[in-house]
Parts: C-alpha cells; sequence; structure tokens
C-alpha cells in the first residue's frame, strides 16, 4: 500500500513496493521478453580502461584519456584522481541517510516534474511505450554555478549533505576558481547536477531494469558508484558488465562531446538489477555545460 503522501502524488515511490514483502513484481515494472536481464545476459570479464591520473608523462596521460574517450569506449575509470576515499565515503552517507528517512520526510523534498519541478525527490513517472517503469528513486539538483543554485531544493537531512556536497563539487569535481575542466567545459556558462539514484532490493530482479539504456545528454558525468555491479555498457553489440573497482570514479563521454568525434557515436549504458538483497545508491554528476574548446 502506498503512503498518503504518494497517492496523493499520485505516484508509489519504488522504496515503498520494496519494502512492501511483495514476491512478485506489479506489472509496470516487469520488462518486455527481450529487455529483460534474464534474457539479455551481459559479458562478464571485459574491462573498461581505467586511467591512473597520476601518470607522470602527460602526453600519454592525455593520449589514454582520448583513446579512452573515443568511439571505441566513451566511458572510462580513472584512479589517482585526488578526491579523497573519505570525502567519497561521506558523499555515499548521507546520500543513504536521505533515503533512510522515512516516506513523509522524504516526500518534503518531492519534485513534480509534470508542473516543471525537477529538482527535488523523485521516481521517473514517464513511461516508455510499454509503460514500464525504471526501479529506481533519486534525488536530483544542481550543484553549480552558485548563482542557479537553490538550497532549499537539497536535502536537509542529514545536516552535513549540504557541506559534503558542496565538499565534492569543488574539490572533487575541480570547479574552483582556476580549474581546466571548467574552463574546457565553458567556463562561468558550465552547469554542474547532482542525481543520487537509490535502486531498493528487487524480490525479482532478473525481471526489471534499473535504468534503461541511454546516452547522456550532458558533455560528460562522473559516476560514484556503490558496491553492488549493476551498470552495464553497450559495446561491439553486447551489453557488458563494468567492474566495481573500490576507489575509482567512472566518466561517461556525453552527446554534447561524443558527436565532436569522427563517428559522433554515443555511448550506451544502463543500470541492471543482479541483487535480489541488496542494493545502494549511484551518485551521476553530468556536466550539461556549452562545451568552447577540445578538453
Ligand atoms: O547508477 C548507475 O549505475 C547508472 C546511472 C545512470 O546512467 C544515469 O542515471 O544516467
Amino acid at each position: 500500500m502506498s503512503t498518503a503522501v504518494e497517492q496523493s502524488m499520485g505516484v508509489e515511490r519504488v522504496q515503498s513496493s520494496a519494502f512492501k514483502g511483495i514476491s512478485e513484481l506489479p506489472a509496470h515494472f516487469v520488462r518486455s521478453e527481450n529487455e529483460r536481464p534474464e534474457n539479455s545476459k551481459a559479458v562478464e570479464g571485459i574491462k573498461v580502461p581505467v586511467i591512473s591520473l597520476c601518470q607522470p608523462n602527460r602526453d600519454v596521460l592525455v593520449h589514454e584519456i582520448s583513446k579512452a574517450s573515443s568511439s571505441e569506449w566513451g566511458f572510462f575509470a580513472i584512479t589517482n584522481h585526488g578526491v579523497s576515499q573519505s570525502l567519497l565515503d561521506q558523499l555515499r552517507y548521507v546520500g543513504n541517510e536521505f533515503f533512510k528517512l522515512s516516506a513523509e520526510e522524504k516526500e518534503k523534498h518531492a519534485n513534480n516534474p509534470s508542473s516543471g519541478t525537477f529538482e527535488g525527490y523523485g521516481t521517473k513517472l514517464v513511461r516508455n511505450n510499454d509503460e514500464k517503469v525504471e526501479w529506481q528513486d533519486y534525488y536530483f539538483h544542481l550543484m553549480y554555478p552558485p548563482s542557479k543554485v537553490n538550497h532549499q531544493t537539497w536535502p536537509k537531512h542529514p545536516p552535513s549533505y549540504r557541506e559534503v556536497t558542496e565538499e565534492y563539487t569543488k574539490e572533487g569535481l575541480g570547479l574552483e576558481e582556476k580549474s581546466s575542466l571548467k574552463s574546457k567545459l565553458g567556463g562561468e556558462e558550465i552547469e554542474l547536477e547532482l542525481k543520487i539514484n537509490m535502486y531498493p532490493p528487487c524480490p525479482q530482479p532478473q525481471l526489471v531494469l534499473g535504468v534503461e539504456p541511454h546516452t547522456d545528454m550532458s558533455a560528460l558525468t562522473v559516476l560514484v558508484p556503490n558496491d553492488v555491479p549493476g551498470l552495464q555498457l553497450w559495446k561491439d553489440g553486447n551489453w557488458i558488465v563494468v567492474d566495481y573497482l573500490p576507489d575509482a570514479l567512472y566518466v561517461h563521454i556525453g552527446d554534447q562531446i561524443e558527436e565532436l568525434g569522427e563517428q559522433g557515436t554515443s555511448t550506451y549504458v544502463m543500470g541492471g538489477i543482479f541483487d535480489a538483497a541488496t542494493r545502494g545508491c549511484d551518485w551521476t554528476s553530468p556536466f550539461p555545460g556549452e562545451r568552447s574548446e577540445p578538453v
């Protein structure tokens, strides 16, 4: 049963469905035969490029990044990125704490995309042609630039949410004044969003998708994963499982950069659900800012 708040919003959160103790999923989550993870087994054992940003030779580093950013991959993991483990742990902590709140508390932050309010707590109501719903709830808000950030739309709990998220924006994603990432992606025009995807445990993970196959409309997206494998990447005609590397961040080249490449092909990813018992949150930060020159 959905809560009164959910009923008044006309939406049942996936977290509520998950915790009802159901053993069989409602039909709106169950994918058509050809979309189901049980029928489109992703290939395991293919490693996405892993790039250490500590590489002392800058030319080698630039070469590795441009090769991994090309249409061959369009996706890579970065290690030794300078974002401390402690900051990433705090980011994971504050996000998870929000999703542990009661339904009533979370609904106080609900967004309302149908009336143009995209920031806040939400569940994807835009259904595809088959009218299927993704197995995830999310929190979405703008992180940058400060002039466009409305902290009223950020979680109020835990109290450290704002401080940790601002620290991640500044230190982690390198948006301090002289950042080359910032200047290459549009300088003061850059916008940065944060989406926390919460994937609740699922009674029939073989039948659902956490995030449908998609490309990102951004210039690039930085993903902070949780330790449950779920992310898949379309490569050479197959979905491949992206391995979890404890200290890595993942970079997904978005449409804005991909379309400048020779072949202009976009890299597709999706979030599958493999684990019936545990699933956590992933944090994606797309940079949809305008891109002015090669990164
Ligand atoms: O959470 C994931 O593993 C993927 C998320 C993603 O691709 C998205 O939200 O656009």
